[in-house]
């Protein structure tokens, strides 16, 4: 399997921890978001992605981009161990939680549309710090509460497993650390974070330690 990554990047963040969880091995191949103007909208990777956005990944011949779509293929041909929780409904709030970070969330502070705000709209830098903190602060106190109130509290999002909720959570978390967010606010989600960064398939699959870290 070959992914297409940036370290810094979450969604990248979120299929790395995946491919981990898994077992899997996988190649990655670095695409700079800035340097040059930004590697994803050379002609070669928007031959592999034309959304010019990473990740994307390369297996048995077929190129799949989406993380959320990416994780749900890896779950599909590699059950076990499972993403998902068995029960539909619990199914259902698990990808619920996921949603909330990967739609909710994490496109309206995504670099593109902050290169919009400030380039175009004229935006200061630090209009764009309160614009992603307004956003992040939104989804992150619902998924707080919905964690809490959720019907299996446990050691992550959902039980005792991790999940596809927890793991957009902790890049999610990341990055509104890089936003300057005030995540005091939210102790279950750290203490979460906490746990899931004891596994080492998160921790292997942090920013920090990828092969093109700066
Ligand atoms: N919904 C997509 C989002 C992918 C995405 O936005 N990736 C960001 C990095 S986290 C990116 O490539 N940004 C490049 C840009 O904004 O120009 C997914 O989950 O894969």
């Amino acid at each position: 399997m070959k992914l297409y990554t940036f370290f810094r990047s979450s969604a990248s963040y979120r299929v790395r921890i995946a491919l981990n969880l898994k077992g899997l091995n996988y190649e990655q191949v670095p695409i700079h978001l800035r340097r040059g103007g930004g590697e994803q909208f050379s002609a070669t990777y928007k031959a592999i992605n034309p959304q010019a956005l990473v990740p994307a990944l390369e297996d048995r011949g077929r190129t799949l981009t989406q993380s959320l779509a990416i994780m749900e293929y890896l779950e599909e041909l590699y059950p076990k161990p499972p993403l998902l929780p068995t029960d539909p409904a619990d199914r259902a709030l698990v990808r619920s939680m996921a949603l909330i970070i990967a739609c909710e969330i994490h496109p309206i502070q995504n670099l593109r549309v902050l290169v919009h705000l400030k380039k175009d709209l004229q935006q200061s830098d630090n209009d764009l710090n309160l614009w992603a903190q307004h956003w992040i602060g939104l989804g992150l106190s619902v998924l707080e509460q919905l964690v809490v109130s959720g019907p299996k509290q446990g050691i992550f999002c959902f039980g005792d497993t991790p999940s596809l909720a927890d793991i957009c959570l902790v890049p999610q978390l990341a990055n509104a650390r890089r936003f300057g967010c005030d995540l005091s606010v939210y102790p279950t989600l750290l203490r979460i974070e906490t746990a899931c960064n004891g596994l080492p398939a998160f921790a292997n699959a942090a920013p920090e330690k990828q092969p093109d870290a700066e």
